[in-house]
């Protein structure tokens, strides 16, 4: 779709692994937690975030929180996903925000809109490493036709333009398809300018 680049394996296995490390120390920092959807069910993914923001959700709604619910900072963006970002987004302005989803085998997300943000003429860069996520990417209008793509360890999607307001999701994980979180899962790392 236009507005979408999809950087497949764009990350080595050397970058990814140290990646996973910089969020290792995030995680240690601020730990996961599960959101609970403005319904009032938890999210089946966890969650945490680094930077000035991070996303956060509870019965009151989607939003972007100063602090981690147990009332620390966020930490800091690790200088290895800035790179990412100020190379393939943009090196003018970093993101406010790297929400930090972290997908067990049976862990999905919903079809959704990324609009917290207020400006969407920013694109949103994902990072996806560990097992292979069945990603699905529609139209900016709910109901629409919907296309679907596996997206592997290492791989980076931008959604910028048209594609920046396409409602997408995680359909399922295919455990056992990589090798590099140790006890398998998914880890997604999602920069966006909030402000
Ligand atoms: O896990 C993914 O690939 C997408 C995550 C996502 O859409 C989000 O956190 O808003
Ligand atoms: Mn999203």
């Amino acid at each position: 779709m236009a507005g979408a680049a999809l950087y497949s394996g764009y990350l080595d296995a050397v970058e990814q692994a140290a990646l996973v490390g910089d969020i290792r120390a995030v995680v240690a920092a601020a730990p996961l937690f599960s959101p609970l959807t403005p319904w009032g069910k938890p999210m089946s993914v966890r969650m945490t975030s680094a930077g000035k923001y991070g996303w956060y959700s509870d019965r009151k709604g989607y939003r972007y929180a100063p602090r981690h619910p147990d009332g620390i900072d966020w930490p800091p963006i690790p200088g290895r996903v800035l790179a990412i970002w100020r190379h393939l987004v943009s090196a003018e302005r970093d993101p406010d925000c790297c929400l930090v989803n972290f997908y067990g085998a049976k862990a999905r997300m919903g079809l959704h809109q990324d609009r917290d943000e207020a400006d969407f003429r920013w694109p949103v860069l994902s990072i996806s490493l560990g097992d292979d996520a069945r990603f699905r990417i529609g139209g900016t209008t709910r109901g629409g036709s919907t296309e679907s793509v596996w997206l592997r360890s290492g791989d980076v999607l931008v959604l910028g333009g048209e594609a920046r307001l396409a409602y997408h999701g995680v359909d399922r994980i295919a455990p056992g398809t990589s090798t590099l979180l140790p006890n398998g899962g998914r880890i997604n790392l999602t920069l966006r300018v909030v402000d």
